[in-house]
């Protein structure tokens, strides 16, 4: 997804780190060695005359340059230059000159007002000086790759941002600030230890001299074991607590989701011919294969013509009152906490233009298309005309595509897709299988019956997790792993 230029740092990238449209701030942010002679192209300090075509050179360089002495960043009220005429906006510059940023490069930001043409005039006016658009979430690429930060960090960032509860919110800071890193990297660099004692009794098998006796050696590989048991819990409770992430079913009335919720999980929603027989919302969890969630059910809703949710039947407006309003508040706030949101259509029904447009708010906000009850359509009959994708085409009275809708929903949880809840649960999903290896190989050389005759049994286990766990800090990575963890930030950050 980033191509090779996104792992070498030698070149400046640039980025709106705000998002668009009109605001009282927008953030532009420029990181590498060019950043210097970026700013010194399109912006100076304030006691400049602010416009007009006026000399740019001596007194910004000498601004910039005397905050190469300072350790945090000073704002720097100025000028930037929209275009080659010399007009200037007014904007702060907070810039971190040297290897003390969070990138361990040069970073700028330029604050100035949220308006688009402007912002998108600096970013260009920041290409023609040297620097390139940044890809998402290179930024904070470029603090792992400078060592600031390991990869559970860096997806802490990605859980600060999307975090939709206090708790989870909570719960990214803690990792952000190495909540996890560090129990990682202390049994990590345990392990180095020990590896560095064995094999140095296997370097000097023929001599008489003992690096770690039996005893040791077991107490210490116990210790490590033990500690590696206890985060794998706290991980597992990560992931369950609080879950993966909400899967919310929704739909018009009658649609068959209720049908579908129980089909998924042996559930007892009430299912009836009748449209709105659902009138609160079910839960129940949901196990994908080894990944926990929440599924669901939501009272039938109908739809605008903007694609917003309706709540109440059309043929019962009259009735609409009370009991419906409150389906229509239930069924909202469950689809608005959803980490994933399930439209189930069904296929029997006709498909109208607000539905259509439903479906293209749901794609719009990352949710699935789910047909129901396709049993009812002969095998040959073509999908709704309209209709260009779905994600499973499903029945819940034969089961059909129920294998297919779970993997999809998997997925999402495992590249991280699914909003919310699955930032940081994203990390345990990613972490859980090493280091569930790293507690099964440590055990196995923990069972070796006479440690001192199996030292390279037990150096081969100690090495192989120490492998695990550089995987989960990122000591030890790949690009593709990099690209997958990435590749979910936005644009910025
Ligand atoms: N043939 C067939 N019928 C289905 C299927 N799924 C649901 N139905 C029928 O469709 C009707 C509505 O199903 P429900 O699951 O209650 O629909 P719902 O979307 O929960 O409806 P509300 O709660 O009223 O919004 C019931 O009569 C179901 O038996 C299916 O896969 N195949
Ligand atoms: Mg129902």
């Amino acid at each position: 997804m980033f191509g090779n230029k996104a792992y070498s740092t030698d070149d400046t990238i640039v980025a709106t780190a705000t998002p668009s449209g009109p605001a009282a701030r927008a953030v532009i942010r420029l990181c590498g060695p060019r950043v210097r002679d970026c700013l010194l192209q399109i912006w100076r300090p304030a006691d400049g005359a602010g416009g007009g075509e006026t000399d740019w050179s001596a007194s910004q360089s000498l601004a910039i340059d005397s905050l190469s002495a300072v350790v945090r960043p000073t704002r720097l009220p100025g000028w930037a230059k929209l275009d080659d005429c010399g007009r200037c906006i007014p904007c702060d510059l907070y810039y971190w000159p040297d290897s003390r940023s969070f990138t361990r490069s040069p970073l700028a930001e330029i604050h100035c007002l949220g308006s688009d043409p402007l912002v998108a005039a600096l970013v260009q006016q920041s290409c023609q000086h040297g620097a390139r658009l940044a890809g998402g979430g290179e930024f904070t690429l470029r603090a792992f790759l400078g060592g600031r930060i390991d990869l559970t960090q860096a997806e802490a960032v990605l859980g600060v941002i999307q975090a939709k509860s206090e708790r989870e919110f909570d719960c990214a800071l803690k990792q952000l600030a190495g909540g996890l890193s560090e129990p990682l990297h202390e049994i990590r660099h345990a392990l180095l230890d020990i590896l560095a004692d064995v094999e140095a009794g296997l370097d000097f098998a023929d001599e008489d001299i003992t690096f770690l006796d039996d005893e040791t050696l077991r107490r210490r590989l116990g210790e490590i074991y033990e500690n590696a048991e206890r985060l794998l819990a706290e991980i597992g409770n990560r992931q369950t607590v609080p879950l993966a992430g909400r899967v919310v079913l929704v739909g018009k009335p009658n649609a068959g989701k209720s049908s579908l919720f129980n089909a998924l999980t042996g559930g007892q929603a009430l299912e009836s011919p009748q449209p709105g027989t659902t009138r609160d919302y079910l839960c129940a969890p949901l196990d994908l294969d080894g990944i926990q969630c929440e599924l669901i059910d939501t009272a039938g809703v109908d739809f605008h013509d903007d694609g917003t949710l309706d709540g109440i039947p059309k043929n019962q407006k009259h009735l609409a009152k009370g009991i419906d309003n409150e389906a229509h508040a239930t069924t909202t706030a469950q689809w608005e906490q959803a980490s994933i949101q399930v439209f189930c259509l069904d296929v029997t029904a006709d498909l109208s233009s607000d539905t259509l447009k439903m479906v293209e708010s749901v794609r719009h906000s990352g949710g699935l298309v789910v047909l129901t009850k396709c049993d009812q359509l002969p095998e040959s009959s073509a999908k709704p005309a309209g209709l260009t994708q779905v994600d499973a085409e499903t029945s819940s009275h034969t089961g059909a595509g129920m294998e297919t809708l779970r993997k999809t929903l998997r997925s999402r949880f495992e590249d991280g897709s699914a909003a919310g809840d699955g930032a940081v649960a994203s990390t345990a999903i990613r972490c859980q299988e090493n280091l569930q290896s790293v507690v099964n190989g440590l055990g196995e050389a923990l069972n070796i019956a006479d440690p001192s005759l199996h030292h390279e049994l037990i150096a081969v286990e100690i090495r192989t997790a120490i492998d695990f766990l550089g995987q989960m800090v990122g000591a030890v990575y790949t690009e593709d792993m990099l690209d997958r963890i990435f590749s979910r930030f936005c644009i910025g950050k």
